[in-house]
């Protein structure tokens, strides 16, 4: 409703106004700013109890038990030195010594990363991670590092969350000062899907250090050190911890396996050693790496490194505390974890479990375990609010050890073959998954080559087309373009280079890139692209939103479109983000400290002729309608 300005009015003027006045007339002091923020609010809130979230059909909104969770931990005492606290007064050769000399395997907690990515198709929100933030710092000093950034996290922020990541990234930093954070970072893919030019990787690097992360790992979905290599000089320039990434596929245990066996492994993180990594991670992407396996590389790395090793695995087929006890025998330096409420399946080994798992053995991990159970009750209240998105794995899968699919991509690319229409053949998905795979030469599967290789089973798929069919008739198919791309050697070298029949098939006439692509990718201009992308969205940006804009064009310029639409849409609860209101429900939004809009939803009329619908709210107690077209 259009609204008076307190100075216009009459008692005002008169000087009649009292110290109850603003009680009697709160709707004066609202600005304008803030009746224009309440309008987008209701918009969005109205769109979704009509239409549903992105991908989501519509349904009633659930009931949720209240989240049990009181943060009355205390702070922090004063002996314990965290692994911030070494790096920021001793620098990076300090942490390394420091975590050589620690007797007790060290955690990573990647619940604010990978176990949401991995469950849930990465949609976790900043506002249920920052509920806990403190709380988690002063109950689990001991632990490594946080990863709570990178990965698929920057750009599902903007796509599908409508927030900013740079935002998630400055605002956990606040709550957890001493805590080291950790990012993913894709290499020369950067957080994106396709390589980027060596001076955006360094920017974004630059901008991620200055913005809070300290630890990068850093991979190539090929295992290809030249594309990792300007990543790690650029975290060596920061002051911060480059861990250099080997991607582990294949079985090196396995004799008849050994495309990928223990000395390729080791020559890698010998060759990531040389180029500046300060610790060396085993990224197990799709949780393959079995318990013997695990003792052998890591075992042979110890011995064959001066860096600290950090393992990665995901829990999918249910062996990875086995896995990640026999690399604590093996003298792992960080392994890592989840909260248990979100650990298992695709995700990460639970804290708990390994917690458990390794009593009395000397090197169980230095933890308040009724800390992390109390943290755990936490996400245990939250996880249900994003059952929507979850990839319905209940129990362990073992099949992966055959389709290698990365747990990071298991629920994403259930989404992807839900949207053309082959969710109910997922089954099918994950066998072509394979076929391709092995079409492919039996490559690194890890984003982005992962992706390829999805998009091309799902290409298979809905073309009907079997391995037999694209050798003999691929001429007449435009593939996907990031199978173009790959082929065309865009995303870098596969081990043991491309299938050379299949190559030329699906590149045609194209001529493959063999060097490296950053060596030929044209120096982004940051200048002439921040008046450009001013222009388009009609503000200064600044350098994390040209970066940003960099990266991803459309996807950024897109959730700049549905901020002006929509507003701060991320100070709403989970549940009304994705499932709007039921009618009769209030929600409380705190528009900001001590500012609380109150929201009822008195009622909602069915479509007229036009299929628009009117929702009838009231706010903080004032009545007011809104129209909605539904899409149904
Ligand atoms: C990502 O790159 O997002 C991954 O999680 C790879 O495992
Ligand atoms: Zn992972």
């Amino acid at each position: 409703p259009f609204m008076l300005n307190v100075i216009d009015d009459p008692t005002f003027q008169a000087g009649e106004a009292s110290t109850r006045f603003i009680d009697q007339k709160p709707e004066l002091f609202k600005f304008p700013d803030d009746t224009q923020q309440e309008d987008k609010m209701l918009k969005y809130i109205g769109n979704v109890t009509v239409n549903g979230f992105a991908d989501v059909a519509q349904h009633s909104k659930k009931y949720y038990p209240d989240v049990e969770f009181k943060d009355d931990f205390k702070p922090i005492a004063k002996d314990i030195v965290t692994a911030k606290d070494v790096l920021d007064a001793k620098g990076v050769t300090g942490l390394q010594s420091w975590l050589l000399d620690q007797k007790e395997v060290l955690l990573t907690d990647t619940t604010m990363r990978d176990a949401h990515q991995s469950l849930f198709a990465t949609r976790m929100r900043t506002k249920d991670m920052l509920a806990v933030a403190e709380a988690s710092q002063k109950a689990l000093p001991q632990l490594f590092s946080y990863e709570m950034w990178g990965g698929a996290t920057f750009d599902v922020a903007y796509r599908f969350l409508n927030e900013n990541p740079w935002d998630r990234l400055k605002k956990l930093r606040q709550a957890m000062p001493r805590t080291l954070f950790q990012m993913l970072f894709r290499g020369s893919n950067a957080v994106g899907y396709q390589n980027y030019p060596d001076n955006v990787i360094r920017e974004f690097i630059l901008e991620s250090a200055q913005s809070g992360i300290d630890v990068f790992r850093i991979f190539d979905s090929l295992n290809w050190v030249p594309q990792m290599e300007k990543s790690i000089q650029a975290v060596k320039e920061t002051g911060k911890i480059a861990e250099g990434t080997i991607c582990y596929t294949g079985d090196i245990m396995d004799p008849n396996r050994q495309k990928y066996d223990l000395a390729y492994y080791k020559q890698l993180a010998l060759d990531l050693q040389s180029t500046g990594a300060d610790i060396i991670a085993i990224k197990d992407m799709a949780g393959v790496l079995k318990p013997e396996g695990a003792y052998e590389l890591v075992s042979t790395l110890k011995d064959a490194l001066d860096v600290p090793v950090h393992l990665h695995t995901h829990d999918t087929t249910g062996n990875g505390i086995f896995t990640y006890a026999r690399a604590v025998e093996a003298g792992v330096d960080v392994v890592d974890v989840a909260a248990s409420a979100l650990s298992g399946t695709t995700s990460q080994p639970s804290m708990s479990s390994l917690y458990y798992a390794l009593a009395h053995n000397d090197r169980q991990p230095d933890v308040d375990i009724n800390n992390v159970e109390t943290i755990n009750r936490y996400w245990q209240g939250v996880r249900p609010y994003y059952q929507d998105f979850s990839n319905g794995m209940t129990g362990p899968q073992t099949d992966i050890y055959q389709t290698q699919m990365p747990g990071g991509q298991y629920s994403n690319l259930q989404q992807q073959a839900k949207a053309v229409g082959l969710g109910d053949r997922w089954e099918e998905v994950k066998d072509m998954y394979a076929t391709v795979n092995d079409m492919f030469g039996d490559i690194i599967k890890v984003t982005p080559s992962s992706k390829v290789v999805g998009d091309m089973a799902l290409f298979m798929m809905e073309n009907d087309l079997t391995p037999d069919d694209v050798y003999d008739h691929g001429g007449k198919y435009d593939f996907p373009d990031s199978v173009i791309n790959f082929f065309a050697g865009n995303i870098g070298q596969p081990v043991g280079g491309f299938p050379k029949k299949l190559q030329k098939i699906i590149l045609k006439d194209h001529k493959p890139l063999t060097v490296r692509p950053g060596s030929l990718a044209k120096p982004a201009d940051f200048a002439a692209t921040k008046t450009e992308l001013a222009k388009l969205v009609g503000h200064e940006p600044n350098h994390q939103e040209v970066l940003s804009y960099i990266l991803y064009p459309k996807v950024f310029l897109d959730y700049q479109a549905e901020h002006k639409q929509y507003g701060h849409v991320s100070l709403l609860d989970t549940p009304t983000f994705f499932q709007g209101m039921r009618l009769g429900e209030t929600v409380n939004i705190e528009l900001a400290q001590g500012k609380t809009m109150i929201v009822k939803l008195n009622q909602l009329s069915d479509p007229d002729v036009d299929g628009i619908r009117t929702l009838y709210f009231s706010i903080n107690g004032q009545n007011q309608e809104i129209t909605v077209k539904d899409n149904a």
